[in-house]
């Protein structure tokens, strides 16, 4: 079997995606997620004008292959453009073998080690009472986990609170949107939030919150402090991840639980964290961090420190990597918690799939391969349109971290 044509779809249903389809001489093909929310042209460039011609003739089944040749002989190693180029292809190649097989892809990667993957949803309001009640609303729906985030008084978009109820889509048309930021006012806001989900809805399931990279280590140190009698599952993103060592000061501090790894590309970028246990979940996803392939390096590396996974699953990572991601999730024995956004309907027609939410948890499926699939059609609709992730500046103008 060979591969005889590589081809990038960039499509836009209420979103930017971007997605490899890698077909073979015998007709059978695999996708694979190449979407980066902001720089999605880097990425389909990376594949098309550098990638593509380097896997045409080459042998699908070579997977482990292929992730080295494109890591190694890029010479230019790792970054998000890169790995995202990288996992598009990886995930697509787990695919076919999963369809030459007649196997779901879990039952490649060690088959069941869960029958079903936990998950969270996201709870959003512009007030502490709208929150609590949001959370309420993912309680009765089955939701065994939901994220919390609110809008901080006096802080113009902040991050994490849509515009239109429970939708939150961060980019946005045009150039990128100029939101502010306070940390005085977000610090003296957040306990109350949790204080208040707590009091009402108690403590029979788990709470999450993102502070997406908002905080200095000592700052950080002190929301985790704060927040301990609210018993949060985790605490995402306190401080820019990529400053690994900022978080022994956190872990000094305080006994809340620590996520990060959204942004990481490389089992590198979180090597500290995990081998001095500075994290308990790392979010590191199939599509950001080099496809399957890598993804299950930086696992098995976790399980080695007790550390486990929460993959991010945010709307701007494709059904694709959903799907993938639900299949290492099954298989992984590491497993923590699956983030989960459900796309819109306008998304869920280009891309039908396999997997089913029910219940607070995904289900893979059985379909060979990954159980997802790209209507080319369907996706034709929908053009390109250039969007941004917001920045944050604080009040005196100066940037700081969104
Ligand atoms: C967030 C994301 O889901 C999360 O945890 O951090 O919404 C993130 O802001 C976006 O994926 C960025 O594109
Ligand atoms: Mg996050």
């Amino acid at each position: 079997m060979k591969i005889v044509d590589a081809r990038v779809i960039v499509t836009s249903p209420d979103r930017n995606f971007v997605t490899l389809k890698i077909v073979t001489d015998e007709g059978v093909y695999g996708v694979g997620d190449a979407t980066l929310n902001g720089r999605e042209l880097a990425v389909a460039s990376y594949l098309t004008d550098h990638v593509r011609p380097l896997l045409i003739g080459r042998d699908p089944a070579a997977i482990e292959d292929t992730w080295q040749y494109l890591y190694r002989g890029a010479y230019w190693r790792r970054g998000p453009v890169t790995m995202t180029a990288i996992a598009a292809v990886d995930t697509a190649l787990w695919d076919i073998k999963g369809k030459v097989a007649g196997l779901p892809v879990y039952q490649l990667l060690g088959g069941r080690s869960r029958d079903r993957v936990l998950v969270y949803g996201h709870a959003q309001g512009s007030t502490v009472a709208e929150t609590v009640a949001e959370v309420g609303r993912y309680l009765d729906a089955g939701y065994r986990a939901v994220r919390a985030q609110t809008a901080v008084p006096g802080v113009s978009g902040t991050y994490g609170i849509g515009s239109d109820g429970d939708r939150y889509e961060p980019a946005s048309a045009g150039l990128p949107e100029e939101t502010r930021w306070s940390t005085r006012n977000y610090l003296d806001h957040a306990p109350e939030l949790f204080a208040e989900i707590r009091r009402v809805h108690g403590n029979d399931f788990d709470l999450l919150h993102d502070v997406h990279h908002r905080l200095s280590p000592i700052e950080a140190a002190g929301l985790g402090k704060a927040l301990e009698p609210y018993r949060l599952l985790y605490l995402e993103d306190p401080t820019p991840a990529e400053d690994q060592t900022a978080f022994r000061l956190i872990r000094q501090h305080t006994t809340t639980p620590i996520a990060t790894g959204e942004v990481f590309n490389s089992i590198i970028d979180c090597q500290r964290l995990i081998t001095e246990r500075l994290i308990d979940y790392v979010r590191t996803s199939v599509v950001h961090a080099g496809g399957i392939t890598h993804l299950r390096r930086i696992l098995a590396l976790a399980e080695l420190y007790g550390v486990r996974s929460g993959a991010h699953g945010a709307t701007d990572l494709s059904p694709v990597c959903l799907a993938a991601a639900v299949h290492v999730d099954t298989a992984v024995p590491n497993f923590g918690i699956q983030e989960y956004m459900p796309h819109t309907p306008a998304t869920d027609a280009v891309f039908p799939r396999s997997h089913w939410f029910d219940n607070g948890h995904l289900h893979p499926g059985d379909a060979p391969g990954l159980g997802v699939d790209i209507d080319e059609e369907a996706a034709a609709e929908h053009p390109y349109q250039p969007a941004y992730l917001p920045v944050a500046r604080l009040h005196d103008g100066s940037m700081h971290d969104w």
